[in-house]
């Protein structure tokens, strides 16, 4: 099985690299000689280049699907993704906010040996350099056409700049591997309000600039304090800043009205967007990063699924969401690419209940468990925080079942050169491992041993898993040890925590004293994987 993937990668990447450069004639007999090899192949084999489609929610926790544990409201979509695909119990995301794990999965390195990787600010710089190898970039070399579209918040413009709203918006997503991208920049609660295309802010009038930035323009600015009473989705913490469609932001900014959404038609226009694209690339292979704004807050489904389920706008987005899913999988179909198409279904985060806005989440919650089984949520680093819906699909090549093995969205850059035979350089996506087998094979195993989990930044809490075992560090005595259905609170913690996830899934008893060699071989070597820099092996030949 291997050896035959093998050489039909190699084979259908010479089909592709052809794909643009031939001229007519010898065109005409590469594409019948390839036929012809193509034909003489079982059909599984020689699609091993496929398109790529990575759908990324926002802080979706593992139980917030109904393939998962999910029993309040129905997921119907992404239920239909798992039941044709492989449904993953020990899919993670590597950091349980955002910008860290948009980093680690955009670049295969864990965010925590980069300063800088932290919740991006809205002013905040372009965080992954041009130059750096990316999945993006892995795929565009090896012929893809590539595409971003919806939440970005990985910065924009240049080191020690920012990005100029009004201006080139450079570096970004094109500098890094992507052909073409549609953003919200930032994320749905920080400012600004506005769609990026490419370099620039969509429908910007020069006449009306924008502004952005950390304090009050002016003392008649109209915010979520001065202003309470005219919200239409009051706050709860922090977002008590500009305010733009009835909602109050994190940070402040003037101008740029035309050129500003609607939080209710951000899925509609994601799925446009991505529509669009995919139609005018369908005959190239292609990669889309389809990264849903949903269920992040300001929670602001359309109207027309707001009160679809009785648990308030929290699970609505849910809902929306997994519209999205049925129309993006719906265009496949419709296009002829389901049987080309690797799908993958992931999460930036663990989920959260009150994250800054009064939406009624914790207090319509009920008996739904957004973490299911599992402690700890959003900024935590226990489970909850990265352990997350993770679902491949690939109609016709992928057989339909559920695995257990260990598998990081942190590994998705590996697995695609491994998967399209791209030459990935032992210096470039150092944390990401190469676990392509066990995502289109649910008998296979994964490559990927063990895994370091982070909360946000570089603050030091760390959580690794191997086996059945995890060990936790935190850095401070008080950490996000949160319960989804309570509001944020800080507890105190224990410096450091051994758990038997087998036994003890909801991290409750603490086996540190009992198994204490085990708790000091995974504290040394989580220590070792952060002091050395990188943790996917370099071959003994390159050493
Ligand atoms: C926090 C915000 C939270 C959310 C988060 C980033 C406050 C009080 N909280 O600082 O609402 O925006 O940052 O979420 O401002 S993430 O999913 O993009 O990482
Ligand atoms: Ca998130």
């Amino acid at each position: 099985m291997r050896s035959g993937s093998q050489s039909s990668r190699n084979a259908s990447g010479e089909t592709r690299n052809t794909r643009n450069v031939l001229f007519f004639p010898v065109r005409f007999v590469a594409i019948a000689v390839s036929m012809l090899i193509m034909a003489s192949m079982p059909t599984s084999v020689y699609a091993e280049a496929p398109n790529v489609l990575v759908i990324m929610a926002d802080d979706l926790g593992y139980g917030d699907v109904s393939c998962y544990t999910a029993t309040e409201f129905a997921t119907p979509n992404i239920d239909r993704l798992a039941a044709e695909g492989i449904r993953f119990t020990s899919g993670y995301c590597s950091a349980s906010t955002c910008t860290p794990t948009r980093y680690s999965f955009l670049t295969g390195n864990y965010a925590f040996r980069k300063k800088g990787t932290g919740i991006a600010a809205p002013n905040k710089p372009a965080i992954i350099q041009p130059g750096t190898e990316t999945i993006a970039s892995l795929l565009k070399g090896a012929g893809y056409k590539t595409a971003v579209i919806g939440k970005w918040h990985l910065g924009l413009g240049a080191k020690g700049v920012g990005p100029d709203w009004n201006g080139v918006l450079n570096p970004g997503p094109l500098e890094i591997g992507f052909d073409h991208c549609f953003l919200l920049p930032t994320t749905n609660d920080r400012v600004p309000q506005v769609y990026v295309n490419d370099h620039r802010v969509l429908n910007l009038d020069p006449k009306d600039p924008l502004w952005v930035g950390r304090k009050k323009p002016s003392d008649d600015h109209p915010t979520g304090e001065t202003h309470r009473d005219t919200l239409k989705m009051d706050w709860s913490h922090g977002h008590n800043s500009t305010i733009h469609n009835g909602i109050s932001r994190i940070g402040f900014y003037t101008g740029g009205h035309a050129a500003r959404f609607r939080d209710e038609d951000l899925a509609d226009k994601w799925l446009e967007k991505s529509v669009e694209w995919i139609e005018a690339n369908k005959d190239s292979p292609f990669f889309l990063f389809f990264s849903s704004h949903d269920l992040h807050v300001p929670r602001m489904p359309h109207e027309r699924f707001q009160g679809k389920t009785k648990l308030g706008y929290r699970a609505d987005a849910i809902v929306q969401l997994d519209w999205c899913v049925g129309e993006l999988t719906a265009t496949l179909d419709r296009l002829g690419l389901a049987e080309n198409t690797l799908v993958v279904f992931c999460s930036d985060n663990g989920p959260v209940g009150d994250d800054g806005y009064v939406d009624g989440a914790i207090e319509k919650m009920g008996s739904h468990r957004p973490a299911g089984p599992y402690s700890g949520g959003k900024y935590s680093v226990y489970e909850g925080g990265t352990r997350t819906p993770f679902i491949t699909r690939w109609k016709g090549r992928i057989a339909p079942g559920v695995s257990d093995e260990l598998v990081c969205t942190i590994d998705l850059a590996a697995s695609v050169a491994g998967m399209v035979d791209a030459e990935l350089a032992n210096s470039a996506c150092v944390d990401s491992f190469d676990v392509h087998e066990a995502l289109l094979d649910a008998s296979a195993a994964s490559s990927r041993d063990h895994l370091v989990q982070q909360d946000n930044g570089t603050v030091g809490n760390f959580g690794l898993r191997v086996g059945e075992w995890k060990f936790l560090k935190h850095a401070r005595s008080k950490a996000n040890n949160l319960q989804v259905n309570k509001k944020l609170a800080r507890t105190k913690v224990p410096k450091y925590q051994l758990f038997n996830l087998n036994s003890d899934p909801g991290e409750k008893t603490n086996l540190i004293e009992q198994n204490s060699d085990i708790a000091s071989e995974m504290k040394s070597r989580l220590e070792e994987l952060i002091a050395q820099g990188r943790s996917r092996p370099v071959p003994s030949a390159a050493k």
